[in-house]
């Protein structure tokens, strides 16, 4: 385990003489060296912020992060009460207290945290949703420390910030500058996408990426849990579809009990888990634990032997939808399901003969798009009958003459992504930007750049249509992704995308994000999370 150390705002940083040797093939222009930002190292910089020269000293031993007076959470709040030590070790708790220097009580010393929730309905035992409050103010004064939010979620981004805010000076003494901060997320969505069919992923490496998102005040985890190469959840309802659509049985599955930590384990960082079960297409797994699931392909008259997507043409389709989504709802507290509907191969749709016969029944003539809005539309459907929202890749738009208002439309096609945002909120649809966010695509040289750089209401649209776009996904595709990769594939890179989406329009400045990122990464390393470098130098608690 790395030591958990604080990081002086004062970067030291050895910089090569031939540091930009490689610039003709980096993609972004080659930035000035590192030098302390005045914003220290917060990541994402919040909205308003003021830091005073003055500085106050903390001395771990008496510190404590406390329910401040008048607050209407106590010791019952477990999201608090699990926090309060979280980001006491995070700032304090990985060293020995002896190895602090013993220094006389004088003024300017910094000894509480208060933490005062102001709303009754504070949420602490509820779950996050797209309507939590995250906003918060926080005070660094001569007499105290006190983050204010009416509701937990905005007390754990405050905590997050405080514990940015704590470095150490040359003597290993701990400091934090006065200060005043009122903060808020500018999108209400920020996610990662983690892809567990192409690859199993270990719980641990799951929840160590929750522990990163908390670092980086990202609040969605998108889990992408089956699709054509395995099919890891394991149902109650339907246990044959692990039993043989996992890669291992018994091994590489996600049991109710695994689900149901990440869950927790997420509420705890104020993190929502939204499940997807990519339908009708990226099936294949599907197939092998439900018979008659998928449409047979046909080849010069007879069926061919191999499958394509899900048979939206008979009843036990639909029955077996119904009743796997009951239990993916009951599973899944969260409000929204992702209900996939990308890239679906009409190939196989075609050489059926059923379908044919289907189609020519229905009107649809030739087009498949029509036979594809069927099957979507009567999935909608038994969502709505179990009181879901659900999500949607873009092709679900893009191919339907009509769909529920209410759908939130993923915004994942490379080219004309502005283009297709116009669209999606000129028809009144709810978006998320993940187009320019895929992580798994890697290239020489600092492309978190060009995710930092790009601006998500960049498109053509009223200021009401802006006002549709509710964030953005960082997506790690898991083809070329396992647990060996993921944790430096993901971070610091998906940080570039935590910080578009919660800071202010006006943070635009690359060199400044590249003076508190490279601190910000060392500050993830010093608490566990393997961040690959941005470039050359080193961090401060390798030295020890
Ligand atoms: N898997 C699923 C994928 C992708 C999508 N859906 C994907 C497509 C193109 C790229 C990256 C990922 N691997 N189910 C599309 C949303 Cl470049």
């Amino acid at each position: 385990m790395a030591v958990g150390m604080q990081l002086l705002p004062v970067l030291c940083l050895v910089l090569a003489a031939s540091s930009h040797a490689h610039r003709t093939k980096t993609e972004v222009p080659p930035l000035a060296d590192p030098e302390p930002s005045p914003y220290g190292s917060l990541w994402p910089l919040p909205q308003e912020v003021q830091v005073s020269s003055t500085v106050l000293l903390i001395p771990p031993a008496e510190f404590a992060i406390v329910h401040g007076e008048g607050s209407t959470a106590g010791p019952k709040c477990l999201v608090l009460q699990d926090a309060f030590r979280r980001y006491y070790d995070y700032m304090f708790g990985f060293l020995r207290l002896e190895d602090v220097p013993a220094i006389k009580p004088r003024s300017g010393q910094l000894v509480q945290l208060q933490v005062i929730l102001t709303s009754k309905n504070n949420e602490c035992h509820k779950y996050p949703s797209i309507h939590s409050d995250e906003s918060y103010k926080l005070s660094v004064n001569d007499d105290g420390a006190v983050i204010q939010a009416c509701q937990v979620w905005g007390a754990l981004r405050g905590l997050e910030t405080f514990s940015q805010l704590v470095y150490k000076d040359s003597t290993g003494a701990f400091l934090i500058n006065k200060t005043q901060i009122n903060d808020f997320p500018r999108f209400a969505h920020r996610g990662v996408l983690l892809d567990t069919s192409r690859h199993f992923l270990p719980l641990k490496v799951i929840l160590k990426t929750l522990d990163a998102m908390a670092f980086n005040k990202m609040n969605i985890l998108h889990w992408h849990i089956v699709d054509d190469q395995s099919f890891p959840y394991q149902s109650e309802t339907f246990p044959e579809l692990s039993n043989r659509g996992a890669y291992q049985a018994f091994t590489h599955i996600y049991s109710f009990i695994d689900v149901r930590m990440v869950i927790e384990y997420a509420r705890l960082r104020g993190i929502r888990v939204i499940p997807e079960f990519d339908t009708p297409g990226h099936t294949y797994s599907w197939g092998k634990g439900q018979k008659d699931l998928l449409t047979p392909c046909y080849k010069d008259g007879e069926p061919s032997g191999t499958f394509g997507p899900v048979n939206p043409i008979v009843n036990g389709t639909y029955t077996f939808m119904y009743t796997l989504f009951k239990e993916i709802g009951m599973v899944f507290p969260d409000k929204y399901i992702h209900l996939g509907g990308d890239e679906v191969d009409f190939s196989c749709w075609k050489s059926n003969p059923a379908i044919a016969k289907f189609m020519a029944e229905h009107g649809f003539g030739t087009d498949y798009c029509k036979l594809e809005s069927y099957y979507v539309q009567q999935i909608l459907d038994i969502m709505s009958k179990l009181g879901k929202g659900y999500m949607v890749w873009q092709e679900v738009f893009d191919n339907h003459d009509q769909i529920n208002p209410d759908t939130i439309v993923k915004v994942w096609k490379g080219q004309n992504y502005a283009e297709e945002l116009s669209k999606v909120t000129a028809a009144g649809f709810s978006a998320i930007l993940s187009a320019p966010w895929y992580l798994d695509y890697i290239s020489y040289g600092q492309d978190w750049q060009r995710y930092y750089k790009t601006e998500p209401l960049k498109f053509n649209g009223t200021e009401e249509q802006k006002k549709l776009v509710i964030g953005g996904e960082a997506c790690l595709w898991g083809e070329f992704v396992d647990a060996t990769n993921l944790t430096p594939r993901l971070w610091p890179r998906a940080s570039a995308v935590a910080e578009r989406l919660w800071s202010s329009v006006k943070v635009t400045s690359v060199q400044d994000a590249y003076n508190r990122l490279i601190v910000h990464r060392c500050r993830m390393v010093g608490r566990g999370i393997g961040a690959e470098p941005l470039y050359v130098g080193f961090c401060e608690h390798e030295m020890k």
